[in-house]
């Protein structure tokens, strides 16, 4: 059975994990993508591969994802004429990978 690994990883973390991928025998497709919560660019990795080499893949992902703190400026609030915001960035945690692992239907080279 085939599957599908749909992992969404830093995009400093996108050249070194296809360059081990590649080292290891998988295939993958980058494509470029936006977080919807920091909308910063991200990258999202596909690697169709049997089920039994799934874990091997996985494993790959995590050693080569790290995961990162970014500071984000919340959003001012709606203010009354005369006040004012000072606005504090907090501390998000992201990565090192969200891994998503779909099952293939079908799957065709033509
Ligand atoms: P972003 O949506 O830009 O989220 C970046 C980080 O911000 C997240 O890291 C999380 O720590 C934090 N975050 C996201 N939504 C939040 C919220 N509503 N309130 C507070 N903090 C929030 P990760 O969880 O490691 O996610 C990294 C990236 O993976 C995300 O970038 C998004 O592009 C993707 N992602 C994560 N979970 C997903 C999911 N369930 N479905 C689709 N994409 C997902």
């Amino acid at each position: 059975m085939m599957k599908l690994i749909l992992s969404i990883v830093h995009s400093d973390d996108a050249e070194i994990l296809i360059r081990a991928l590649e080292q290891r025998g998988h295939r993958c497709t980058k494509i470029s993508t936006t977080g919807g919560f920091l909308r910063e660019g991200n990258a999202t990795i596909l690697v169709g591969a049997e089920a039994a080499q799934v874990d091997e893949i996985l494993a790959i992902i995590k050693e080569n994802c790290h995961a990162r703190t970014q500071l984000v400026s919340p959003l001012p609030p709606v203010a009354e004429a005369g006040e004012f915001f000072i606005p504090r960035p907090v501390e998000v945690q992201v990565g090192g990978a969200t891994v998503f692992v779909l099952n293939v239907e079908r799957s065709e080279k033509f």
